[in-house]
């Protein structure tokens, strides 16, 4: 998966356990996944690590039977302990070049960036890919920072060509924007997570972003 990363990012759905009042967790990932993500990662900054590992587990095993990478949030150990396909670090986590010690060759890492310098850091740490934003405004994360835009994404692009994905505000409404500025796949919470139906969300983004790369 490692070697094709790319082709795994063009609906990138990140979650956490809490699930949304209509859909468990694992519910929400299965509806996601029959509407075609192709990425899932696991999200969960709040609940006891025991949960995260139990219900982890499930949802890994769901992403196994759809042959979609499942990734983890931060935490390089629950990655190992729940055999996952890789691990999302943000540029206060454990080093990119640390947690390919850990892992070994065939994981996926990806790093997060929000500035020029930030992507010239997770570049030297060998990251596999980017996750570039907060693209747009979001309320998901509080400590997000004020919205990007899609121009850094122009720029990555330019200079490196590593894979990436736009993170922050993005929806059926904007996802060609963030492929036309050199994304790879847009990553997404809130416009899958909090929908009643996450099934169909996932398909309309999926049919958006494929809509937007043949269009490259
Ligand atoms: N990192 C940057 S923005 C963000 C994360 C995890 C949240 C994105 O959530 P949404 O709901 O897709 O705007
Ligand atoms: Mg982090």
């Amino acid at each position: 998966m490692r070697q094709r990363i790319k082709q795994y990012l063009p609906v990138y759905l990140v979650m956490g356990l809490s699930g949304n009042g209509k859909w468990t967790a694992a519910e929400m990932a299965k509806e996601a996944l029959e509407g075609g993500i192709t990425l899932l990662q696991l999200r969960e900054k709040d609940a006891p690590l025991h949960q995260v590992l139990e219900q982890g587990r499930q949802i890994r095993d769901l992403c196994r039977k759809y042959h979609v990478p499942f990734i983890v949030n931060d935490r390089v150990d629950v990655a190992l302990l729940l055999d996952a396909d890789g691990v999302h670090v943000g540029q206060d986590d454990i080093p990119g070049s640390d947690a390919r010690k850990l892992l070994g060759p065939s994981k996926i890492i990806g790093i997060s960036a929000g500035t020029m310098e930030e992507a010239e850091y997770a570049v030297a740490q060998g990251a596999d890919y980017l996750g570039v934003g907060p693209i747009y405004a979001t309320a998901t994360k509080s400590d997000a920072g004020e919205p990007i835009g899609t121009n850094l994404m122009w720029q990555i692009q330019k200079r490196w060509s590593i894979p990436m994905v736009g993170i922050g505000g993005i929806g059926h409404d904007n996802a060609a924007q963030v492929i036309a500025a050199g994304g790879d796949g847009v990553a997404i919470v809130s416009a899958i997570t909090k929908q009643a139906a996450p099934r169909s969300a996932a398909s309309m983004l999926h049919q958006n972003v494929k809509a937007a790369l043949s269009k490259r």
